[in-house]
């Protein structure tokens, strides 16, 4: 028998795609706890650790200036896990082990659009991953959900080089979006959808009436 995945009421994570707000989203988050007088983590994926960031570096630089050839899927999939693994253990549980919130900048959510919807592979691989490498769910996902040509112009706007997966198609994106959208249909009691094409001010308003929501849903007192 696979083992279990375990929701944690203090693990947070943000989705969404390119460009949806997810950087001020989360300060705004954690001002908001902060101010509630709860200690906060933030932390993102892929990465989170000094070994995660050098496998994300793998994971995000264009294929041409790691090696003379390309990631395959398959490899992109692993290194999306090792790299989590690594984070889970070396970061998240220790941080929710001392009672603090965890915020973390995109999770395991982020394989199944990305790897399954982006890419294709198999979402039965992702989940059999995701218990073995992973085991822990957050207790609420905020998803920024945003036009895939609206996030993009904003994202092509900050006038960086594009990495290797914002290098990919608006197909690839829409299958990327579709993909989120319909797993926070399938699990609403841990998602929140919020509309990211408002304005910053907008969007970070949002995302804190959602944590307010959620915590006196989940913990009356605090
Ligand atoms: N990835 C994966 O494939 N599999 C996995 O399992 C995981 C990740 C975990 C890196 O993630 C890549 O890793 C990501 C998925 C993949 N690839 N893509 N594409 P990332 O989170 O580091 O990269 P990102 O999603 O591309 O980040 P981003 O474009 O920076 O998105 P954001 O954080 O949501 O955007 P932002 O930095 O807050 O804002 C972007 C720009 O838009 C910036 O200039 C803002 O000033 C502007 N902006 C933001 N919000 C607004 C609003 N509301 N109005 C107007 N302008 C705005």
């Amino acid at each position: 028998m696979s083992p279990a995945l375990h929701r944690h009421p203090r693990f947070i994570s943000l989705e969404g795609g390119e460009g949806a707000g997810k950087s001020t989203a989360i300060n705004a988050i954690r001002e908001a706890l902060h101010a509630r007088g709860h200690e906060v983590v933030l932390t993102r994926e892929p990465g989170g650790t000094p070994l995660a960031e050098r496998i994300r570096a793998l994971i995000l630089t264009p294929d041409e200036e790691v090696a003379a050839e390309p990631l395959s899927a398959e490899a992109e999939l692993l290194l999306v896990f090792a790299a989590r693994a690594q984070h889970v253990r070396q970061v998240i549980q220790p941080a929710l082990r001392r009672g603090c919130y965890v915020l973390s900048d995109r999770f395991t959510d982020s394989s199944y659009a990305y790897q399954g919807g982006g890419r294709g592979l198999e979402p039965e691989w992702i989940a059999d991953l995701e218990r073995r490498a992973v085991g822990l769910l957050p207790g609420l996902t905020l998803l920024l959900d945003v036009d895939v040509a609206v996030g993009r112009a904003r994202a092509n706007g900050r006038d960086l080089w594009p990495d290797r997966i914002e290098s990919e198609q608006d197909d690839f994106f829409q299958r990327v979006r579709a993909v989120f959208r319909q797993r926070a249909a399938q699990d609403p009691a841990r998602f929140r959808l919020i509309d990211a094409s408002q304005d910053q001010a907008g969007v970070a308003a949002s995302v804190v009436a959602a944590i307010d929501a959620w915590l006196a849903q989940e913990h009356p007192r605090d």
